[in-house]
């Protein structure tokens, strides 16, 4: 297995729209074992094909807190939303950046697992909101968009004023700060 890199805000690869996953092959297999691999070392509890530079509808998750929980999604659908709740988000490819978004509180979905076996799944609470923002990526839909344009702009500027800030130090330093929690 394999840790992938995280395309980060406002990389313009992160608003490709995902197209469906058509072959459920062995290199699907690969790339979902690679993915929960770089989820969990992240750590997050979900993960969109999109943020790893791969344009076909793939979310995996797992959001419980023994993390033996996996979840794998090929082209997920919401077939029903109910209610409303507001969640304090974040998101791996916009770093140290956490808002309130308000989506569905309870959503019916249908996806395919790992084999293209078809499923349906009721989702609420962490689950629902989850799916929602990573169904979100596979649009090329961030959760800052749900923000005001100033808070957007702000953001913006503080991540690319934080990878230059990374780019000018030392290789060395760079290894230390930045190497991934083992
Ligand atoms: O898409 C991603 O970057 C994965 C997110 C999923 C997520 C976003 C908002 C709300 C719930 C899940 C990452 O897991 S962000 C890190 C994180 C970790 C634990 C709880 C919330 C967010
Ligand atoms: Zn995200």
């Amino acid at each position: 297995m394999a840790r992938l890199q995280i395309l980060e805000y406002p990389d313009p690869r992160l608003r490709t729209r995902a197209v469906a996953v058509r072959e459920f092959d062995a290199r699907l297999s690969r790339l979902i074992d690679d993915m929960f691999e770089t989820m969990y070392a992240a750590p997050g509890i979900g993960l969109a094909s999109s943020q790893v530079d791969f344009h076909q509808q793939l979310i995996v998750m797992d959001v419980s807190d023994t993390k033996d929980q996996p979840l794998v999604f090929c082209n997920p659908e919401i077939l029903s939303r109910d209610g409303v709740a507001t969640y304090e988000e974040g998101c791996l490819s916009v770093p140290g950046i956490f808002d309130d978004v308000e989506r569905a509180a309870r959503i019916r979905a249908r996806a395919q697992d790992r084999t293209g076996v078809p499923f349906e799944m009721e989702l609420e609470g962490m689950l629902a909101v989850c799916l929602q923002h990573e169904m979100d990526h596979l649009d090329g839909k961030l959760f800052v968009d749900y923000l005001s344009d100033l808070k957007r702009q702000r953001i913006r500027k503080k991540l690319e004023r934080d990878r230059k800030d990374r780019a000018s130090r030392p290789a060395a330093e760079r290894a230390t700060t930045d190497a991934p929690a083992l």
